[in-house]
C-alpha cells in the first residue's frame, strides 16, 4: 500500500510519533514495535516508549487541528521558491507541496534556481526576483550569510522572505520553516549509528555543502551526542562534503574507504549524499560491511533498504514542507502573522501552527524508514 499525501494514515503516523516522542522524552525511535535496542549514551531516554504511550490522542491534543482546505488565507499572492538547486528530487518534491498550496489559496507559485547548489547563483536569483517584485521569496540557503545582503535588499523593497529547509541569517528573513527539531534530527542519526555498530568503531559524516545551514546545525548536535559517555568507542574520523552533487558524493565515499580502512559507518544527512554513498558501497563491495544511515528519500533509497545495504534512515515529507512554507509566506504577505513568537495560523490540510522562538515554525517529527515500512511511502 502506498500512502497518499495528506491521508489519514500519514496524519495518524505523525500523531503517534509525536506522542511517543513527547511522552517518552525520547529521541527519534524506529517504527513502533520494530526494534527496542538501547542507545549508546548513558543519559538517553530513547527506546523507552511504552506501548501505552502510543495510544492515539485526539488530533487537537497533539497540536494538530484539522482544517478545511480553504482555511488560512485570502489568496492571490505571487510566491517564488528558491531551493538550494532545482534538480535535487528533494526540492522537486517540496515544490509539489508549494504548488498544491498555491492552488488551494488561488495564488501563484514558481520555483527558480540553478542546476548546481551555489550561494553565488542564489544571490543572482534573489536579485532577479526582487526586480520582478514578487510578493514573497521562500529560500533554502546554501550559505546563511552570503545570501543575507540580497535578501535584506528584497525585504527593504517590501518583499516577504521566508526560509525553509536550510535557514538564512535571522535578520534576513521573517520566518524559518524547519522540517523538524534540529536537535532531534542531529542526535537521532548518531543514536541509530550507535545501535547499528554496537557503540563501537570509526565513523565518518558525508555532508552537503560546507556552508549548508541545515547540515551544519545537525552535525553540531551529532558531535555533541558523540561527546556523551557511552560513545567512547565510537570515533568521528572525518566530515566530508559532497556538495549535494551525486558524483562528488560518490567519489568522496570511495575516497573514505581508502583513507580509513577501519571505517565502520557513514552518516549522510543529505538525500543526495546517502543515495550516492549507498551506490558507492555496493559498487565497492562494502555493502553490509559498512553501515550507512542518514536522511534520504524513500523512493531513492527503497532498493538499498530492500537489499540490506541500508538498515534504517529518516526524513520528513518534503511535500508537506513545501506546502507549509507556502502557507507561511502567504500568511505573512496577507498580514495574518509577522513571524513573531506566539502567533498562530492555519496551514490548510496540515492544521494550525504556532510561530516559535526566532520565527521558527516546525513541521513535525520525521519518519523512520526500514525494510518493514518503506513500501508504505511514496515520495
Ligand atoms: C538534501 C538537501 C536538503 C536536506 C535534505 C535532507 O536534499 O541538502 O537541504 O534537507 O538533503
Amino acid at each position: 500500500m502506498k500512502i497518499a499525501r495528506g491521508s489519514a494514515f500519514v496524519r495518524l503516523f505523525f500523531v503517534l510519533m509525536l506522542t511517543v516522542l513527547s511522552v517518552a522524552g525520547a529521541g527519534l525511535n524506529g517504527p513502533a514495535g520494530v526494534r527496542a535496542q538501547e542507545n549508546c549514551a548513558a543519559d538517553a531516554g530513547a527506546g523507552a516508549a511504552s506501548p501505552a504511550a502510543a495510544a492515539t490522542p485526539p488530533l487537537a491534543d497533539a497540536g494538530i487541528t484539522p482544517a478545511s482546505p480553504s482555511a488560512g488565507g485570502t489568496g492571490g499572492a505571487n510566491i517564488a521558491f528558491l531551493p538550494k538547486d532545482v534538480v535535487n528530487n528533494y526540492f522537486v518534491t517540496a515544490a509539489k507541496g508549494g504548488q498544491e498550496a498555491a492552488d488551494e489559496l488561488g495564488g501563484q507559485f514558481q520555483q527558480v534556481g540553478s542546476d548546481q547548489p551555489s550561494p553565488t547563483e542564489q544571490v543572482t536569483y534573489i536579485q532577479t526576483l526582487t526586480q520582478q517584485a514578487v510578493d514573497a521569496i521562500v529560500v533554502s540557503a546554501n550559505d546563511p550569510d552570503a545570501l543575507a545582503p540580497a535578501l535584506q535588499e528584497a525585504r527593504a523593497q517590501g518583499i516577504t522572505v521566508v526560509s525553509y529547509d536550510s535557514d538564512v541569517a535571522p535578520d534576513a528573513r521573517q520566518a524559518f520553516v524547519n522540517q523538524s527539531s534540529t536537535e532531534l534530527i542531529g542526535r537521532s542519526q548518531v543514536e541509530v549509528m550507535g545501535r547499528l555498530l554496537g557503540c563501537e568503531g570509526e565513523i565518518a559524516i558525508l555532508s552537503a555543502f560546507s556552508t549548508s545551514t541545515n547540515q551544519n546545525a545537525w552535525i553540531a548536535f551529532m558531535e555533541d551526542e558523540l561527546s556523551k559517555p557511552g560513545y567512547e568507542n565510537m570515533e568521528l574520523v572525518t566530515i566530508e562534503y559532497g556538495d549535494d552533487d551525486p558524483q562528488k558524493s560518490y567519489d568522496a565515499t570511495v575516497e573514505l574507504l581508502t583513507a580509513y580502512p577501519d571505517l565502520r559507518g557513514i552518516i549522510s544527512p543529505t538525500t543526495i549524499g546517502i543515495a550516492a554513498a549507498a551506490q558507492a558501497l555496493e559498487a565497492e563491495g562494502r555493502a553490509g560491511d559498512i553501515q550507512l544511515t542518514g536522511l534520504g528519500l524513500p523512493n531513492e533509497m527503497r532498493a538499498y533498504v530492500e537489499n540490506g545495504t541500508v538498515a534504517e534512515f529518516a526524513l520528513w515529507n518534503p511535500i508537506d514542507l513545501g506546502y507549509l512554507a507556502y502557507y507561511t509566506a502567504n500568511a505573512i504577505v496577507n498580514g495574518e502573522i509577522t513571524g513573531a513568537e506566539g502567533e498562530t495560523f492555519t496551514a490548510g490540510r496540515l492544521g494550525s501552527y504556532t510561530v516559535g522562538a526566532g520565527g521558527e515554525i516546525v513541521l513535525g517529527p520525521p519518519f523512520v524508514f526500514t525494510a518493514e515500512n518503506i513500501d508504505e511511502f511514496d515520495f
